[in-house]
């Protein structure tokens, strides 16, 4: 949450050790897929983090509520920091912060929940800004969805009624040009940025290169979402640097290096200090590896335990018998 003796310099240093936690995180977790160590699938926002880290340190972590998408790694670390509550529920362990029975792409802490439909978080946090607004306690809601989940006719359904209901919800649009090997230029008709438009919901558009100004123009985004208890259309336009989720990568290898040049981790590393960057480092891969040694240490979710958790499986056998 914005506050105003907030110092830039320090706010770049506390953005890079964030970007570059995500960043370290999902490279091992890639690693860990390749050795056949993750339980269900997984996909990186490996470029995007900017995205998650501009945004949600413009909340109030404390009370306002965040809904992910199957991309939500980077959102979720910002929100709480759980590395080891991450590798844990990644790796299908009991110790993980669903107990290992949502993966990757159902994470959810106190207020953060995400979930792998596409758009199917949008409408339940229709709801939950509904309940916040008639509760009158002040949270706003934020709900994190890719361009390409801009296809799925929930999405209009909820800005419609965001808009006629003024709910106090933020929709943040990671627009990384692609809906998994779709570019969204074969997708989509019109304009991305315009599609809150025929609700008058107020939008802006943003080149993602830097988290300060995506945290900058997202906290007074908040600000108003928060007094005038009404929603806000936000449209990041970034690129993913990794693949869709574990090595499917169709996209045109002159494009992708065009934007490693352009990475915004990259371009903060280069606005600050080599000491303290390197240092950084250092402490960063430290402390992940230490969080996922310990994950690794970490007993294995039980099948049959989750059977009776899910309560699906074992009538399903018994069906069979
Ligand atoms: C309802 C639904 N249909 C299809 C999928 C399979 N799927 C997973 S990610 C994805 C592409 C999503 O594209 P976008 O919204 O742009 O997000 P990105 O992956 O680029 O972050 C698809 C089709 C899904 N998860 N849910
Ligand atoms: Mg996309």
């Amino acid at each position: 949450m914005k506050n105003e003796c907030e110092d830039e310099d320090k706010l770049r240093q506390k953005f890079f050790k964030e970007m570059l936690t995500i960043r370290v995180v999902e490279e091992k977790i890639l690693e860990l897929f390749s050795k056949g160590l993750v339980s269900g699938t997984t996909h990186t926002c490996i470029g995007q983090e900017a995205c998650a880290v501009g945004v949600v340190n413009a909340l109030d972590c404390d009370k306002d509520i965040i809904f992910s998408n199957h991309r939500g790694h980077g959102h979720f670390l910002v929100y709480c920091g759980d590395i080891e509550g991450l590798f844990t529920e990644i790796m299908g362990r009991e110790a993980g912060v669903c107990g290992g029975n949502g993966g990757s792409q159902h994470l959810c802490e106190k207020n953060f929940y995400s979930s792998g439909i596409q758009g199917g978080m949008v409408p339940s946090a229709i709801g939950v800004a509904f309940a916040e607004k008639e509760k009158q306690t002040g949270a706003i809601v934020t709900v994190f969805i890719g361009d390409g989940t801009l296809g799925q006719g929930v999405v209009y359904e909820s800005l419609n009624i965001a808009a006629l209901w003024s709910l106090p919800i933020l929709f943040v649009v990671e627009d990384n040009k692609y809906a998994q090997s779709t570019p969204s230029k074969l997708q989509h008709a019109g304009k991305l940025s315009e599609r809150a438009l025929p609700f008058q919901i107020e939008s802006k558009e943003l080149e993602v290169k830097d988290p300060i100004e995506v945290y900058d123009i997202t906290c007074k985004i908040v600000k108003k979402v928060r007094e005038n208890i009404k929603p806000y259309f936000l449209v990041l336009h970034t690129y993913r640097l990794g693949p869709h989720s574990k090595g499917d990568d169709f996209r045109p290898k002159e494009e992708i290096n065009k934007y490693k040049k352009r990475d915004p981790l990259l371009n903060l590393e280069n606005q600050l200090y080599q000491s303290f960057t390197k240092e950084t480092k250092e402490f960063i891969k430290k402390k992940v590896n230490s969080a996922l040694e310990k994950a690794q240490k970490s007993s294995l979710k039980d099948f049959a335990q989750f059977s009776k958790e899910v309560g699906f499986a074992s009538n399903v056998f018994s069906k069979s018998k």
